[in-house]
């Protein structure tokens, strides 16, 4: 994939990386398991951008959300934000450390027993911390983790995690009780999928935040005595994913 990005760069666009993905998972598996998200800067912070026509830009971060349906008809779904120049700017590291740190917390919190929330309080709790650490927070972190407060989600609108298995969104229909108001169990595949996303024309936050989308997601399978990162191989640190794209590019 990465080392499509240069001919994306050139002109191809957001495009040429969303036609090569669709392309290596019809070979090698049975296709995308869903329309693949290719977000290049301002885009990024655009949830669920499939319409990938915009341009690569050198400065910009390049937000995947990938994954292939094998021929078992099981699907992955994995993102990464990459550097597009090999190296993030201070502030996309900023945002970058801030969602690793969520995305760490909401991983130890996948485990047999737990509740399946646990990890979205967790990943949350760390985003409302780092918001409030750089001002961004109108009330106390307390009362923006209250039912009532919330306020942090205006960067996070999206849930940060769901089962995963033959859909994507696995088991999406079954009731509250038996999705987020249930257990962990060994044998379920989840993500977890924190994320920060700056709208361009967000005036709500500064300026240089403006048009910034992180999101790190992770497949993982609960064992009986934790759980298994089964998208592993990929990075989740800015310093690791600048070598892999490096590496690539
Ligand atoms: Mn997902």
């Amino acid at each position: 994939m990465l080392s499509e990005v240069p001919t994306a760069v050139a002109g191809a666009g957001e495009r040429w990386l969303q036609g090569t993905f669709d392309r290596y998972a019809r070979t090698y598996g049975n296709g995308p398991g869903y329309a693949a998200i290719v977000g290049s800067g301002p885009h990024a912070p655009t949830l669920h951008w499939e319409r990938c026509d915009g341009p690569v830009r050198p400065g910009d971060l390049l937000l995947l959300d990938m994954g292939v349906e094998v021929r078992s008809h099981y699907t992955a779904d994995v993102t990464r934000t990459f550097p597009v120049s090999g190296s993030f700017s201070p502030v996309q590291r900023q945002v970058h450390d801030l969602v690793e740190r969520a995305h760490r917390a909401g991983l130890t919190q996948v485990a047999p027993g737990r509740a399946f929330t646990d990890f979205h309080h967790a990943a949350m709790e760390v985003i409302a911390r780092g918001l409030d650490d750089w001002g961004l927070l109108p009330v106390s972190v307390d009362e923006a983790l209250s039912e009532r407060g919330q306020h942090h989600r205006r960067y996070l609108i999206c849930g940060i995690g769901h089962h995963l298995g033959l859909d994507v969104h696995d088991c999406a229909r079954s009731s509250p009780e038996a999705y987020h108001g249930a257990r962990m169990a060994p044998a379920m595949a989840l993500t977890v999928e924190p994320g920060l996303y700056f709208h361009v024309h967000d005036r709500t936050v500064p300026p240089e935040l403006r048009g910034i989308g992180v999101r790190i997601e992770d497949d993982l399978l609960v064992t009986p005595t934790g759980a298994e990162i089964l998208s592993a191989a990929l990075p989740i640190d800015a310093t690791g994913l600048e070598t892999w794209t490096k590496e690539r590019i």
